[in-house]
Parts: C-alpha cells; structure tokens; sequence
C-alpha cells in the first residue's frame, strides 16, 4: 500500500473523527488500513460502539445502511455511490408487502443482505450463521417466509426441517462457484478441508466439509490442525485467512468468485469519500425504527455470529 496514500487516509481520519469499516470481502489493501475487518451486522455493531462521528463503511449499500440504522447519530459514508448488492436488490418492500398478502398469518425473516425498507417490512433480521436459530426460535405452528437468498433458505430449512416460503433471490458471486469446480480443486488437494457459505448452491453444499458463515470461516480455521483449506465463497476472505494463519494453505474453490461491487473500493476512493464527506447513506426514521425492531428481535433470539 502507497505510504502517502495512507498517511492521507490516517490524517483525514482524525480531522472528521472517523471509524473505516472493512467488510471480509474487501480488497486486501482496503482490509489492511481499516480499524475493523469482519462480517456486515458485526461491523456494524462495533461501529456503534465507538464514539467516532463518520463510519466510512468499505463494503456495499445494504452494509452502510445496517450502520446507518444502529448509529443514527453517526453519519455513514460509502465511498462508491454504486458499490450495491445484487441480491439485496432482488426484492423490494412492495414485492415483499404482495408477498405477505398472500401469505397474512406468516413471519417474515429478512437475511442482512436486504436493503432497510425490506428490513422494515420483516419480523426478523438474520445472518448467515444464525438463520437456522431465528427460524428455530419461531413457533413452530407459524408459516415463515423468508428473503431474499433462496439458498440461505434452504440450508436453514434443512437444518431446522421447517418449512419456508422462499423468495428465489441468488448472490451471483456465490451460485457461480460450481460442484465441478470444488471438486476438480478437491481432487488437486485431497486432504483440504472445503468450507462453504450458506449462499453456495446446494450441490457445492452438499460436497462440502463444513458450511460456515465469514466469520466462522475465520473461527474454524484458527481453532483447525488442517494444512489445507478450500474455500468457497468470495475470493477477498482468503486474505485475512492467510494473515490469521500463515502456516496453512487456502485455495479459492472458484477463480470466478469476486464480487465486483465489493472491489469497488479504493484508497483513493476512500479519501475522496472523507474529504467531500460522501456518499452519505441515511434511513428515512420510520423506516430505520421498524428495521432496527427485526435487527433487536434477532439479537434477542441468541448469538449474531
Ligand atoms: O453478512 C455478511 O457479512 C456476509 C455477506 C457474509 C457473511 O457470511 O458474513
């Protein structure tokens, strides 16, 4: 990383008082300067928990809004205006509200990677490690609807042998990672150890040795003897799994899987975002009070990790 860059970085960051958040997926170099690494709702939560003024969130929409919602009083920056999420996207509040129509009595659990209006029209938030344990946690004489990742749908589905109403939202990053491609990798490594994410397809899943989340990716690599891991999810996570853990191997189970909105952040970008304080991301405070209410329930359930 450009020592002038950062130095630039490190300066702005006093001046407005500000936290820079760098979410799993994020470019290495982008990973490395920031005060915080992790998952969307972890971040966010930690954000909260400091008393900077100006959260510069390096990662995409959805993300910046979570920190928007569980620190009002901060004001939250995305440094790319279009560094969006295209699963998020693919449900709106109205599709969701039509949804609930024909669905009246059913509880609505919203993955994190919703936008906030999706957020408000939930019960539940949750996240990729505790779909199963919010769904679990829902009588079990209520219908469930849940959004918008199919794929996170059906691993909490399989894991809780509930019933749900699934929204066919996919995160493009992850569906591409093929059975073929895993196992022609797993074939070059035999004794690896494959770790999905809940988004992958249900084959990839399926052949599979362990299906975690970002951060239990991190948690069972650090805790693991194994020499040897695949990893299948975006590509970015490999960087903070070498830097935790340079005696082991991590081997991207598909070159394909880069989010391309993820590697919109830049430094560059990143100064411009705290020099002309932009792009400010805010939530309407309607909306944001009904968003943090599945956000809390959530948190009430259990664990967020
Ligand atoms: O919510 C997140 O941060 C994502 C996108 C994945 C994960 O498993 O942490």
């Amino acid at each position: 990383m450009n020592e002038q860059l950062l130095e630039k970085i490190n300066k702005l960051k006093e001046l407005r008082r500000a936290v820079i958040l760098a979410h799993n997926y994020q470019p290495g170099e982008i990973q490395d300067l920031a005060d915080f690494c992790g998952d969307s709702l972890g971040l966010s939560i930690r954000a909260s928990e400091t008393d900077a003024e100006v959260i510069v969130f390096c990662g995409v929409r959805f993300m910046a809004e979570t920190a928007a919602i569980l620190s009002p009083e901060k004001t939250v920056l995305l440094p790319d205006k279009h560094a969006g999420c295209p699963l998020a996207d693919m449900i709106t509040a109205k599709q969701l509200r039509k949804l609930k129509e024909k669905h009246p009595d059913a509880v609505v659990v919203c993955y994190v990677n919703s936008t906030a209006d999706v957020k408000a029209e939930s019960d539940y938030c949750c996240t990729s490690a505790n779909a199963a344990e919010v769904v679990e946690s829902i009588p079990a004489e209520k219908e469930i609807i849940f959004v918008p990742d199919q794929h996170l749908g059906r691993f909490a589905m399989e894991k809780t042998g509930r019933e749900l109403v699934l929204w066919p939202g996919y995160c493009a990053t992850h569906v591409i990672i093929s059975k073929e491609a895993v196992e022609e990798t797993k074939a070059k490594y035999p004794d690896a150890i494959v770790m999905a994410h809940p988004e992958c397809s249900e084959p990839v899943k399926e052949i599979s040795d362990e299906i975690l989340s970002t951060g239990q990716m991190l948690r069972f690599a650090g805790k693991s003897d194994a020499k040897q891991f695949i990893i299948a999810t975006e590509k970015g996570i490999i960087h903070t799994l070498k830097k935790q853990n340079p005696e082991a191997e991590f081997i991207a189970a598909s070159d394909m899987s880069i989010c391309p909105n993820m590697k919109l952040i830049s430094p560059a970008k990143i100064i411009g975002s705290l020099e002309d304080m932009q792009y400010k991301i805010t939530v309407p405070q309607d909306i944001r009070t009904r968003a943090k209410k599945a956000l809390d329930r959530m948190v009430e359930t259990k664990s967020t990790k």
